[in-house]
């Protein structure tokens, strides 16, 4: 079985353990900014939660879960504005709910359904990328399109430890190194790709330290402490607003699930590691903190539940009320004439 060494050198972090680790502090957050993040990150781990059932129950397709994921997702996204770009893989794929995209959206992205595929102009956000790094280049442009045309305007893209290894990651991390693109590059570095652990996937002792060969900083952070993770993107964002070009960031974490819905990770993952890490799960260390600090109260707490809970179940029914999609729909983008095997075949003459 492959061993998976904790790599927490030189990593960023607020959010002590309650104990004998003290809690740090962030500028600039007032209450309401850590009650919101708290309502993020119950938002989409109940999300990820209710699609796990979802699938389970033949309502949605092959689903990619990210529980343990949140912090990240949650803490990076909320250092942008509004009007900058996100490039999301399939392990952000309900990032778009964080910017008022409906559930049944990607709920419908993971049915397969065409009101899956949302406008990216509507939201700043990317339509989800499945095949690896390829969301890189494509970010990496945008960012560097946004600096021709002289808007303040930055992009954040998402990816994860395996995808360092791709031709796009060097092309596109190459790319906005050598323009100066106003860039974060943000890999969660779940130290997972499938079943490949990160000991088989580099020889460089850390993922940040890719960085230095595109001329960019590279920086660790906690990926399980979203205050970190917001602290470290923040500070991306402000050096790529300033005409600073791009960062790197690395966020540690451990992906204590499966690498989907069709793996059964059972044959290459230490079960005793996996509850080990479960224990400091994201959304737990985080409402501690809040505890701590006196912010949060039960009904606040069940509130956000419930009211997540609640738009799981509207975005669900909505997304199945949906009538079945024209199965030509498939060819429409891909030919100007079906050929004739499609035409008589599949298309039914
Ligand atoms: C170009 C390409 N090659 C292979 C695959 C198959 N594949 C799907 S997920 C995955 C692993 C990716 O791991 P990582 O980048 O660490 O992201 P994670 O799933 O851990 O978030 C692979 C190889 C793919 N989707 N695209
Ligand atoms: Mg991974």
């Amino acid at each position: 079985m492959a061993q998976v060494v904790p790599a927490e050198r030189g990593l960023r972090r607020v959010i002590g353990d309650g104990d004998r680790v003290p809690d740090g502090e962030v500028d600039g957050l007032d209450e309401g900014d850590f009650l919101e993040l708290y309502r993020q990150l119950v938002l989409l781990r109940t999300y990820d939660e209710r699609s796990v059932i979802y699938h389970r129950q033949g309502r949605i397709g092959t689903y990619a879960m990210f529980w343990g994921h949140e912090a990240m997702q949650v803490g990076s996204s909320y250092a942008l504005e509004r009007s900058d770009w996100i490039f999301p893989s399939y392990r952000e794929g309900a990032i778009g709910l964080l910017r008022g995209m409906p559930p049944q959206t990607v709920l419908s992205w993971w049915r397969g359904h065409p009101t899956g595929w949302w406008n990216p102009l509507d939201y700043n956000l990317a339509s989800i990328c499945v095949p690896i790094a390829t969301q890189i280049p494509h970010a990496a442009g945008l960012a560097w399109g946004k600096k021709l045309r002289g808007e303040r305007t930055v992009a954040i893209v998402y990816f994860g430890d395996g995808a360092t290894s791709e031709g796009a990651f060097h092309e596109g991390a190459n790319f906005a190194g050598v323009m100066r693109a106003p860039l974060i590059l943000f890999c969660n570095n779940n130290q997972w790709a499938i079943s490949t652990p990160l000991s088989a996937q580099t020889a460089a002792p850390t993922l940040a330290d890719k960085a230095i060969g595109y001329g960019m900083p590279g920086v660790r952070v906690d990926g399980g402490d979203v205050l970190a993770v917001y602290e470290a993107t923040r500070d991306a964002v402000a050096r790529a607003r300033a005409g600073d070009g791009p960062t790197f960031i690395e966020a540690i974490t451990y992906r204590v699930g499966p690498h989907g819905t069709a793996d059964d990770p059972s044959a290459y993952v230490d079960q005793e590691r996996i509850e080990e890490e479960k224990q400091r799960e994201c959304v737990g260390r985080y409402e501690g903190y809040l505890r701590r600090l006196g912010v949060l109260d039960d009904g606040t707490a069940e509130r956000f539940k419930a009211e997540a809970t609640e738009l799981m179940r509207d975005g669900i029914a909505a997304a199945e009320a949906e009538p079945p999609p024209d199965p030509a729909l498939i060819f429409e983008h891909a030919y100007v004439d079906p050929p004739p095997t499609l035409r008589e075949g599949w298309l039914g003459g």
